[in-house]
């Protein structure tokens, strides 16, 4: 049996790949690659315990390619996942707390930290990410419309995470 739980080893996968290679001694390449094989012995965990987390269900977060594996979202280092444009539903989400509204106002969504935005597809999804910092708040994003204005939305396969660069204010629906 796995040493340890799944969601512990989630987010540590998630720290290592999306922030922070360097601390637990990996390199990514340009895409945020890394060798499975040096992934587990820098995290000291064995394929079983990986194998795990990829077959976690709910959000995809993590992407097995032979003997590759990256982050498919949430990076704050310099990558670019750089994965297929697709044109978006009329309406994707964000979720958020109140604090944050005026800003979201006045600038618009930005991607602070990280590389993109990051957008959801479902309402109840947006509930989630919101959830992480406080009571909920989901903003409606006019994807369809920013789209037709060329701007690129991306989104892995089988993902339900949508990565923009950045949402100007005109294009949200805030509660
Ligand atoms: C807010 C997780 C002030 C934004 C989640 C959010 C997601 C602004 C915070 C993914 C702002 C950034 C990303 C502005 C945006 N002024 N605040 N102009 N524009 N914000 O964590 O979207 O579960 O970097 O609302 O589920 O919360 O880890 O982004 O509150 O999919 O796989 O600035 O990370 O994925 O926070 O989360 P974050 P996020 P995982």
């Amino acid at each position: 049996a796995p040493r340890m739980p799944s969601i512990e080893l989630s987010k540590r996968l998630a720290w290592a790949l999306r922030h922070r290679p360097g601390a637990v001694g990996i390199t990514l390449d340009g895409a945020g690659w890394t060798d499975v094989d040096a992934l587990l012995d820098a995290l000291g965990i064995t394929r079983e315990e990986l194998d795990a987390v990829l077959a976690m269900p709910g959000k995809k977060r993590f992407e097995l390619e032979g003997s590759r594996i990256r982050a498919l979202h949430g990076h704050s280092v310099a990558v670019d996942v750089d994965h297929p444009a697709i044109a978006p539903p009329e309406i994707l989400f964000h979720g958020t707390i109140r604090a944050r509204l005026a800003s979201i106002r006045a600038k618009g969504l930005v991607p602070g930290a990280r590389r993109h935005v990051h957008l959801a597809e479902t309402r109840e999804d947006a509930i989630e990410v919101g959830a992480r910092r406080g009571p909920p708040i989901v903003i409606e994003v006019r994807a369809a419309a920013m789209h037709a204005r060329g701007v690129r939305f991306s989104r892995a396969p089988g993902s339900r995470v949508w990565l923009v660069d950045y949402v100007p204010a005109e294009h949200l629906g805030i509660p």
